[in-house]
């Protein structure tokens, strides 16, 4: 991409309204603008991230075995009156009425039109167990929406849903969450630890939540840091292997870590002192397991190995896709602006030609941007008319991890500056080195 042709409106004023680092940085690098109290428009560059992330979740989702879909965001009524949720979802939900006075309303999570499905279609235990989920909008009347995308009442949520036989098979789905949702975040560059949490109106005594910690996270998390040594890493993954997936689960849910709905002063004092932790954190993800709670009432039942007709066990998982931009922010910047993780970069390197307009510059940057492209790489090409100082302030602004400096200088002596946004260290290569080094980065 070129940086002329594309819509990157950055501001050069911090905006006032903007109260943490993250929504701070997404308006001033032009990643969304806000269209009503808790709707966002997402610009190019924060779609281009969020299209990332959510291509992570899929990847990983289909990998524990998770079959994708999508439902509307527009719901009947009806079938939230009979699970009793109508009445008991309360203000957060936005509720409209359409020509023919039907009740509809704009989807805060979808157990019940996910139930409606599986009735409709699911009769014996033979075609369990089954996995679903969508990646949707969602939108939640939120009393107090702040922090941009990170509290918004419109947002972007990935929704699982699992249906079991029996409360072993169904609790075997909720370890595969777990695991596949630790992956995930990993991948995103990001610690996300699993606490002990409260099911709200969601549903049943199973929970946990997944919480990035940060100054500006919204929960009051209580922890024993040893938690924070443990990482998935590139371990193998058998998602059928029960025993697995569950040691995987014990290992990262045996230590103490609670959100405040949960926390047991008593427990917490237990842990040797040095290991204590108080602290905040981001809530990017929950995982439920509820049993029957919506499949009683709406008769979503199949029939056992012995013709009875059971109630399916189920569980719902969610991740906060559009608010993993802001966790992602906050715990990856400086006072220049983002720094991407390599894996949800929205371009893999920037190009900063340093004399647009040069014959040599200008011939030796859009080499660079051809062969980038040609190895499958998507850079961004400052091809613009401003100031080096300029260029660097917006490529510092925008975080993108790798930026290759073309100048007339260094070209006089065959080379090109690739600097690491990360630490600041840069080294001088050729054309051709450089494009290896950075596809040697990327795997590309
Ligand atoms: N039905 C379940 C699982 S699919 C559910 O709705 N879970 S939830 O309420 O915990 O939401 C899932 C995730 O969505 C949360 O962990 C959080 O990361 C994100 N989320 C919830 N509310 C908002 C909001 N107002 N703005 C941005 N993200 C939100």
């Amino acid at each position: 991409m070129r940086l002329s042709r594309y819509f990157l409106p950055v501001l050069k004023e911090t905006p006032a309204e903007a109260q943490i680092v993250s929504h701070r940085y997404m308006l001033r690098a032009g990643m969304i603008k806000q269209a009503s109290a808790g709707i966002y428009s997402w610009l190019p560059l924060g779609f281009k991230v969020l299209r990332k992330i959510e291509d992570i979740i899929h990847e990983e989702q289909q990998r524990a075995g998770h079959i994708p879909m999508l439902m509307p965001t527009l719901q009947s009524a009806d079938l939230w009156r009979e699970s009793g949720r109508y009445d008991d979802y309360g203000e957060e939900m936005l509720r409209i009425r359409d020509r023919h006075d039907r009740d509809i309303l704009y989807t805060p999570t979808a157990e019940e039109l996910i139930t409606d499905i599986f009735r409709a279609h699911v009769s014996s235990y033979r075609d369990l167990p089954l996995t679903m989920y969508q990646i949707q909008w969602k939108f939640r009347d939120e009393i107090r929406p702040r922090f941009g995308i990170m509290r918004g009442r419109e947002f972007y949520m990935k929704d699982g849903y699992n249906f079991d036989l029996t409360k072993a098979d169904a609790m075997h789905a909720y370890n595969r969450h777990l695991v596949s949702y630790l992956r995930t975040y990993e991948r995103m560059g990001l610690q996300a630890i699993p606490m002990r949490a409260d099911s709200g109106p969601i549903g049943g005594d199973d929970t946990h939540e997944f919480l990035v910690l940060a100054e500006t996270g919204e929960s009051e998390v209580f922890f024993d840091n040893a938690i924070t040594e443990l990482k998935i890493g590139d371990r193998e993954i058998d998602y059928g292997d029960k025993a697995q997936c569950q040691a995987v689960l014990e290992e990262f849910t045996s230590r103490y870590a609670r959100t405040d709905e949960t926390h047991d002063e008593a427990l917490f004092n237990e842990i040797p002192e040095e290991r204590r932790r108080s602290a905040r954190g981001i809530e990017v993800g929950q995982i439920f397991y509820f049993g029957t709670k919506y499949s009683e009432p709406m008769g979503a039942t199949v029939q056992d190995a012995d013709g009875n007709d059971v109630a399916v066990h189920m569980g719902s998982h969610g991740i906060g896709v559009s608010r993993l931009l802001g966790a992602i922010i906050e715990a990856s910047h400086d006072g220049k602006g983002i720094i991407w993780p390599e894996g949800v970069t929205p371009f893999h390197a920037g190009i900063v030609n340093l004399r647009q307009g040069d014959a040599g510059t200008d011939a030796a940057s859009e080499r660079l941007e051809a062969a980038l492209i040609e190895r499958g790489l998507d850079p961004l090409y400052d091809d613009t008319e401003e100031r080096p100082g300029a260029k660097f302030a917006t490529m510092d602004l925008i975080g993108l991890p790798w930026r290759i400096t073309v100048g007339p200088r260094d070209l006089a002596q065959g080379v090109v500056e690739l600097a690491s946004r990360r630490t600041g260290e840069s080294e001088r290569l050729s054309v051709d080195a450089a494009v290896d080094r950075v596809a040697q980065i990327y795997g590309a």
